[in-house]
This record gives structure tokens, C-alpha cells and sequence, in this order.
């Protein structure tokens, strides 16, 4: 990777540390970013093309909801070569991300079409789906309005369609949640993030990302509809579930 492509955003310190957005500067070190910030990021990507492998039916919609680069999608692409009548549906509200996106995707062959959209994923329709994913996007959504999408895309799902949903959470017990932001924290500093760099990015994200227990994801998964949600993945406080209509 070249220097330009790696995180610094908040190397320096900045007089007033504003509120955290997917513009143009983030999108060129997206892809740094996030592989040095999420702790099994990786993994989760390669376990999402696996569950893609055995749950999308022939003939249905992939949704990948808040797409950023389209990690996602490309990872279910290459797992769903052999599936008919596939379509993968890649959303993101970022003009930025969405034009680095169709670049990104572009750049590699497959015969498993997929549109990428710019639009709000709380205004999306979603129909004839067996899997829709939101890596690390649900966080984003207000959270009073995040059990009115999860309606909607267990409306837009077929029998046997599955969510997958990827999030940092908060742990239930204070004391195990400050282990488990320390650790995080040790996870950032190991990838050469400085203690400036940790903070300033925590100031700018924690206003526009708020996050959830596990036990409150799961009980709204129940809520909408969903008998059995599980963790399949989980590192410090960052864990992916899925759940099954
Ligand atoms: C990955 N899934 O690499 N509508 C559409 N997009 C949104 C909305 C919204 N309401 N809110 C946020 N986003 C990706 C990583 S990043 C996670 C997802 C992170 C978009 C936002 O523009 C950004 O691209 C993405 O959700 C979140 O597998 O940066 O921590």
C-alpha cells in the first residue's frame, strides 16, 4: 500500500474534533482503515461469503446494505458463481464510497451481476431476497429507527432468507466492557495506531455511531419476526450475528 493509502486522519491534533462523515478523504484510506480498526474484519468478510454459499437461492436479491468499497459483496461474489438468476444489490448514502465502489467492483470478473446504488438504506426497497447483509451499518442508523428497517427487510425476505448484521456492541457489564474497549484499544495501538489517533477518531465517531448490546440486537431480531438469531462471530466487543426467517 502507498503512504497516501494509509489512515492518518486523525495523526494530528486538530483544534475541534468534528463529527465523524464517509467523505472523499475517508474513501481514499477506507480500506486501511478498517482492516486496522475492526478486529476480525477479514474473517467476518470470508464467513460472509460462506453463509452466502449455503443460504442464497437461485432466482433471489443479495442486499449488501451500507456497502462502503463493496468488501462485502465481492466476498459473496466470488462464493455464488454457480447460483442462477443471482442479482447482488450494494447500498451506500456516500456519493464518495458508491463511485469508488463501481470502480472497485469493476476491477474484478464474475458472472454474478451487481448494481450499486446510492440511496438511504431507511428509503431502499427490498424484495424477492435471501440475504441481506449490514457489515458495520446498523450502528449508523438512528437507533430509534433501526427496528423499522429490520420490518422492512424481514418483509423483503424469502422463507429461509437469512440477515446478517455485523456491529461493535457494548457489553452488558461495565466492568467487562471497559476490558473489552481496552483491548480493542491494544488491538489499534498494535496496528500503529498512536493515542491521539485513538482518541480523536473515538470523539469524532461516538455521536454518529451508538451502538447496542447483543442482547438488544437479538431481542429485536425476535421482535421483527426472526425465531433464532446467533453470534456466529465474535472478537472483543466487534461480533457478526445472522438470523433466519
Ligand atoms: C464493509 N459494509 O466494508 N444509508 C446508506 N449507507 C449508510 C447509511 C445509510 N443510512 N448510514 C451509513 N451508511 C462495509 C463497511 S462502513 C463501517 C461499512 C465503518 C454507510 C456509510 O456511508 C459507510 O460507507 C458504511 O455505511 C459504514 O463490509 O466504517 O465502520
Amino acid at each position: 500500500m502507498s503512504s497516501s493509502n494509509r489512515d492518518a486522519l486523525f495523526a494530528e491534533p486538530l483544534s475541534q474534533v468534528g463529527d465523524f462523515v464517509f467523505d472523499a478523504k475517508v474513501v481514499e484510506v477506507f480500506a486501511d482503515m478498517i482492516n486496522r480498526s475492526v478486529p476480525g474484519y477479514q474473517s467476518i468478510l470470508h464467513g460472509i461469503g460462506q453463509w452466502a454459499q449455503r443460504l442464497v437461492q437461485a432466482d433471489s436479491r443479495v442486499y449488501d446494505l451500507g456497502c462502503s468499497l463493496g468488501a462485502a459483496s465481492l466476498s459473496m461474489r466470488q462464493h455464488l458463481n454457480d447460483r442462477s438468476g443471482v442479482e447482488i444489490i450494494a447500498i451506500d448514502n456516500s456519493t464518495a464510497m458508491v463511485e469508488r465502489c463501481r470502480l472497485h467492483l469493476d476491477g474484478y470478473r464474475s458472472n454474478v451481476p451487481v448494481q450499486v446504488r446510492c440511496e438511504d438504506i431507511r428509503d431502499s426497497a427490498i424484495s424477492n431476497a435471501s440475504l441481506v447483509v449490514m457489515n458495520f451499518t446498523l450502528q449508523f442508523v438512528p437507533p430509534e429507527q433501526r427496528q423499522a428497517l429490520l420490518e422492512r427487510i424481514y418483509a423483503g425476505l424469502k422463507p429461509g432468507g437469512a440477515v446478517i448484521i455485523s456491529e461493535k456492541f457494548r457489553a452488558e457489564e461495565a466492568v467487562m466492557d471497559a476490558h473489552l474497549v481496552d483491548l480493542h484499544h491494544e488491538f489499534k495501538r498494535a496496528n500503529g495506531y498512536s493515542e491521539l489517533e485513538i482518541a480523536q477518531k473515538r470523539a469524532a465517531i461516538e455521536h454518529v455511531m451508538r451502538i447496542d448490546t447483543l442482547s438488544t440486537h437479538q431481542q429485536r431480531l425476535r421482535a421483527v419476526g426472526f425465531s433464532s438469531p446467533q453470534v456466529w462471530f465474535q472478537c472483543y466487543n466487534f461480533a457478526s450475528l445472522i438470523a433466519i426467517k
